[in-house]
């Protein structure tokens, strides 16, 4: 064969192998069977409301056909910082997470970004100014859920010539939904000076810790109006502590929570939680489809705000049949 005959089949042979490689590489790094791979950081598992969530993501990749990596970070920041970590070594397609509290991100979001791995946020948002550091943030106006649930609280008591004691179950520290649940809820019931929060204090959204403050502020105040929880676990466990002291939920102390979760959604039913803002965490779908848009370069929008309601007890009995979580 003539020189120039074999350096042209060379060549040929090289562009033939840069374009083959090319094409395995497009659209990220796949999986070895061609499926995009997202890897989640999930929260923990500290509520019915996470439990609700996590499913939604889980059923929502397998119904995508995505590889679906999955950590559960047991509401530590340390852990979601690893398993965002891990998965961009894993050189993942695509990041999600719920971000435990709003702050310190920002290092491991630059390293995702150095690493040209898209990250999305669910549920949570963070505090880092640099917002190309995520492309979405899907999830609930928290400000809004305490507002709802102020106004509600407002209404109930605007013909009141007494003081109203309200205690209030903070959620996790430092997260978003508690610093903006106590802050909407904080600026709407400024209207009627009457309505007074004498206690505030993290719950940290479970069950256990919800009870176990609920008992000290019974101990610590004599005469409680309201309890204002920023999630159904907390006001569950409340609950607990309410009827041990002897006290009557719903009608002793009035009780006001956020989620909507079909345990939550029992109680209000049976009137031992006066009203409910609900709180969506069936996010697996909206996430999903913006993973499809990332991944097609198209536009989404920075924030994508999911769709609740609020229930009373009443409203709460006739949506229970028919609850999905
Ligand atoms: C809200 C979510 C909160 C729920 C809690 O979007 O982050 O965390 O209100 C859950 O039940 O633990």
């Amino acid at each position: 064969m003539k020189k120039s005959s074999k350096l042209s089949f060379v060549l040929l042979l090289v562009l033939v192998l840069v374009f083959v490689t090319a094409c395995s590489n497009s659209g990220g790094k796949t999986s070895s069977d061609g499926k995009i791979v997202l890897g989640f950081a999930q929260v923990g598992a500290e509520s019915g409301w996470r439990s609700a969530n996590t499913k939604s993501i889980q059923d929502s990749a397998a119904e995508a056909g995505f590889e679906l990596k999955f950590s559960d970070a047991q509401q530590k920041q340390e852990n979601q910082i690893k398993a965002i970590r891990s998965y961009i070594q894993q050189k993942v397609d695509v990041i999600a997470f719920s971000p435990v509290v709003e702050s310190g991100w920002d290092t491991v979001l630059k390293e995702a970004k150095e690493a040209g791995i898209p990250v999305i946020l669910t549920d949570r948002a963070v505090d880092s100014k640099d917002t190309s550091l995520y492309k979405t943030f899907i999830g609930s106006d928290f400000v809004l859920e305490g507002r709802k649930a102020g106004e509600w609280l407002l209404e109930q008591y605007k013909d009141s010539s007494e003081d109203i004691n309200i205690v209030e179950l903070q959620g996790t520290t430092g997260s978003a939904p508690a610093n903006d649940r106590m802050a909407g809820f904080a600026d709407v019931i400024s209207a009627n000076s009457k309505l007074k929060v004498i206690a505030s204090q993290t719950g940290d959204f479970t069950r256990a810790k919800g009870k176990e403050v609920m008992q000290a502020f019974l101990k610590a105040h004599k005469e409680i109006d309201v309890l204002y929880a920023h999630n159904d676990d907390m006001a569950l466990g409340a609950i607990q502590a309410i009827e041990a002291a002897g006290l009557v939920p719903g009608k002793d102390i009035i009780i006001i929570s956020v989620d909507a979760v079909k345990d939550g959604m029992q109680a209000a039913s049976e009137g031992k939680i006066n009203f409910i803002v609900e709180c969506n965490p069936l996010l697996g779908p909206q996430l999903m489809t913006a993973v499809k848009k990332v991944l097609a370069g198209e536009e989404i929008p920075a924030r994508i705000v999911t769709e609740e309601t609020t229930f009373t007890s009443e409203q709460a009995k006739q949506a229970l049949p028919t609850r999905q979580y």
